[in-house]
């Protein structure tokens, strides 16, 4: 298969004899795309990645490159495409089902995924306690397995070190019942610093005011970084 770049993605490039292009996104190769009409300047997209100048993190580094995670109908797809292969006919999609009946469903009351077997594949994680009001989950540990963080009605702040999909962790305690984390409204988990931890705590308070914890521990918060100040 020919195939031919160009520095800019917005010039773009004919085709090859067979219809299939590739443009390179400055230093992203990326999107692919085939059936070109340079005419309308139509064109299908087969397969994608993002990037510089196309979906790269804040700092705009060039070396950083995303690429979305395909399954089967894409390769397929791709794979018909490098051969110059019409695609064939495919079966209507059918979309994964979660096991339990709908019933059980309606007791769900909060959701949070994290990576509690170990095969680097995020787990959804359901919480029906009564008493717990923001779940969240992270590598607060270092142990390199993920823990599970709960807050619960009356501010206490806890993990439980070592989750899996067997059992909960050991519990440790991050704050006992106070006023002020009641006052918290959304709790989530991020890699935003340069332990590359999954351990920074983002807690969005009722005023509208948001915070960063960085690199929190299963038994303290970490550094307090304003991220949004409460309007005035
Ligand atoms: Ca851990
Ligand atoms: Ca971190």
């Amino acid at each position: 298969m020919a195939l031919r770049e160009t520095d800019d993605a917005a010039a773009g490039v004919p085709p090859d004899a067979h219809g299939v292009q590739r443009i390179l996104c400055r230093r992203v190769r990326g999107p692919w795309i085939t059936d070109y009409n340079k005419e309308t300047g139509t064109r299908k997209v087969i397969g994608n990645t993002g990037g510089y100048n196309g979906g790269g993190n804040d700092a705009n580094v060039h070396w950083i490159t995303y690429a979305p995670v395909y399954g089967k109908d894409a390769q397929d797809l791709f794979d018909d495409a490098k051969a110059h292969r019409q695609p064939g006919e495919k079966p209507p999609y059918v979309s994964a089902v979660l096991p339990g009946a709908a019933d059980t469903w309606k007791h769900a009351k909060l959701m949070a995924s994290g990576n509690f077997v170990g095969t680097g594949h995020s787990d959804l994680l359901v919480v029906c306690w009564t008493h717990a009001t923001l779940l969240t989950s992270g590598e607060f540990s270092g142990n390199s397995k993920w823990d599970l963080m709960v807050r619960w009605s009356d501010g206490e702040l806890d993990t439980y070190v070592g989750t899996t999909t067997k059992a909960l962790g050991t519990e440790a305690r991050i704050l006992n019942a106070n006023d002020l984390w009641t006052h918290d409204t959304v709790m989530t988990t991020g890699n935003y610093t340069a332990n590359g931890r999954t351990d920074d705590l983002v807690i969005r308070w009722s005023d509208g005011e948001t915070t960063m914890y960085t690199d929190t521990k299963t038994n303290r918060l970490g550094t307090e970084r304003m991220l949004v100040a409460p309007p005035t």
